[in-house]
């Protein structure tokens, strides 16, 4: 641990200022008159916002959706100007929330938790920073986003690139010049997708990097109007109540209609319908068995995999773009504004690295098995080290100074993604093993935040102030969420859900599957019957 030089002591140290801190600094204040610090590495409130400026940045959950609920003056109040909300709009509506309801002077920026180590002996966390910050705090709390800790895979001669290179997750704040410049784009994953047609606007010319061709639904982002954000305000406690209780955080309107029942013509009719309509509603409101049934969602792949053909002019492109290793859905879906048009485009070439595999990266540019694609500029959008990568950037550790990431080896271990044996008093909001990266993130965040909250307010009220799970509650949620996981179709791709893009990284599936309702509803019965797989007890 670092020398100390500043030190105090709070009721709750949270992590993070995004959505996640924001709101549960608000609650910390406002409900339970706690003392709270937040500590961010950012200079800015946002988290994810606050980092992923690439090209394009924007949101795939409806801008009407994505956004807190808790008070209702705030939600009448913002504006938002399209159909899916840009990184700039999401990051300066957290801004206003954080300005709006005064928690700036209790965030401190530009701080990096470095360790929390928890003391057996009173009870308390010990939170230290690379400021040189050394806190003592009842309660930890963590906000610190699911998919926050970048990766940039170890290519051979990385380093020996002269041009400018850059990762999506942490992108410069003044942006990147691509004009008259020869980009190459790594990965086509969400971030990917987002800035591949956005940069080829601008580049001399492109160069796509691709390991794994993937499933896309257009967005059809568009401006909306005063009457659109009328009619969503004047609807908005119903709007949110089915969100709430809905499988992963949207209103939709789920049909409980089989893809296996329609005849061909009927299945053609609603995709494309979807198609038309685009975004998630492309699987909630077509045909819901897509997303759980191997044949049902043959139909949808089949139909995705039509549009791509129809949409690329050259045959050999839009082969290479056809996905066929894995089912749509498995991988977490894109959605997608112009991506399969920018192939059509004179500066745009497509690399398919699994025929033609990087060999190394040069002083000038990628080298594959093929041959040389001298660049200006590299992008990684190669994702991120999700759920537990930015946990093991800090030295946590619990009892008998059990550090996380040992406890963890084999994957996450937690009872309900929000607590984990072993380090009392430690609440993660969004933790591993709860709906989070399946659902639209605020709904899941508010819910975390209320029920973290609510908890340590009935702790207090009958005199507890170590809360911590029993272990057997612990496995019993860990088989669930694994039960859970096995019926469906994500077990089925190689995808950062289940740890499968970071070499040497354990095979789990690690968000909750269950669904946010069933979920919510859950967590409800455990507050009820006194916070029921947890123990709770009195530190004297
Ligand atoms: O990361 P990804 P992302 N050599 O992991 C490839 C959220 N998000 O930043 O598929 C070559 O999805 C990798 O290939 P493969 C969202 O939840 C949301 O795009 O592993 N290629 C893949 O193509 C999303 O899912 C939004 O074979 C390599 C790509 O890099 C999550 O963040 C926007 C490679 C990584 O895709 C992560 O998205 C952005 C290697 N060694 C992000 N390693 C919106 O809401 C990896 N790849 C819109």
């Amino acid at each position: 641990m670092t020398s100390p030089t500043r030190t105090s002591e709070v009721d709750a140290v949270v992590i993070g200022a995004g959505f996640s801190g924001i709101y549960m600094l608000k609650r910390l204040r406002d409900n339970l008159g706690m003392t709270a610090r937040v500590f961010e590495a950012g200079n800015d409130v946002g988290g994810t916002w606050y980092w992923n400026r690439y090209p394009g940045a924007r949101c795939d959950s409806e801008a009407y959706m994505y956004c807190f609920s808790f008070d209702k003056d705030l939600m009448q109040e913002w504006n938002w100007s399209g159909k899916y909300p840009e990184q700039p709009e999401i990051l300066k509506y957290l801004q206003h929330v954080t300005d709006r309801f005064d928690l700036r002077s209790q965030i401190e920026f530009n701080t990096r938790v470095t360790a929390a180590h928890f003391n057996e002996s009173n009870n308390r966390w010990l939170v230290e920073t690379d400021q040189g910050d050394r806190i003592s705090a009842q309660f930890l709390i963590t906000g610190i986003g699911c998919i926050s800790s970048g990766q940039i895979p170890d290519i051979p001669g990385r380093d020996s690139f002269v041009g400018e290179s850059y990762h999506t997750g942490s992108w410069p704040h003044e942006g990147v010049n691509f004009t008259g410049k020869r980009v190459g784009v790594i990965g086509t994953g969400s971030s990917g997708v987002q800035s591949i047609p956005v940069i080829a606007e601008q580049a001399k010319h492109l160069t796509v990097f691709q390991r794994t061709p993937q499933y896309m639904v257009p967005a059809r982002h568009h401006t909306v109007d005063r009457e659109y954000l009328d009619d969503v305000k004047a609807n908005y406690d119903e709007i949110w109540e089915t969100a709430r209780h809905s499988k992963s955080g949207f209103p939709y309107e789920m049909t409980d209609k089989s893809a296996l029942s329609a005849t061909a013509d009927e299945r053609t009719i609603a995709y494309e319908k979807g198609w038309e309509e685009g975004g998630f509603k492309f699987i909630a409101e077509t045909f819901p068995d897509i997303s759980v049934d191997l044949r049902a969602n043959a139909t949808a792949s089949e139909f995705i995999r039509s549009k791509i053909r129809e949409v690329v002019d050259n045959p050999d492109t839009a082969e290479k773009l056809l996905p066929r290793d894995h089912p749509f859905t498995s991988k977490r879906p894109l959605i997608d504004t112009n991506y399969y048009e920018t192939y059509n485009r004179d500066n745009v070439e497509l690399v398919d690295i699994r025929n033609e595999p990087i060999d190394k990266i040069t002083s000038t540019g990628i080298r594959t098995e093929d041959g040389d694609y001298p660049l200006d500029i590299i992008v990684f959008a190669t994702g991120f080290d999700a759920m537990t990568g930015s946990f093991f950037k800090m030295d946590i550790r619990g009892r008998n100074s059990l550090p996380l990431k040992e406890k963890w080896a084999a994957g996450p271990k937690t009872y309900l993604g929000l607590s984990t044996t072993g380090f009392p008093n430690m609440f993660m909001i969004t933790g591993p093993g709860s709906p989070s990266v399946l659902s639209n993130m605020p709904v899941s965040i508010e819910q975390h935040v209320e029920f973290i909250s609510d908890m340590l307010e009935s702790m207090r009220e009958r005199g507890f102030d170590v809360a911590e799970p029993n272990p057997q509650a612990e496995e019993d949620w860990v088989e669930h969420v694994n039960e859970v996981a096995e019926k469906t179709l994500y077990v089925l791709a190689d995808s950062w859900y289940l740890g499968a893009n970071i070499p040497g990284k354990p095979r789990v599936f690690m968000p909750y599957s269950g669904g946010v309702g069933d979920y919510r509803a859950k967590c409800e019965e455990i507050a009820a019957a006194g916070y029921e797989g947890y123990v709770l007890s009195t530190s004297t």
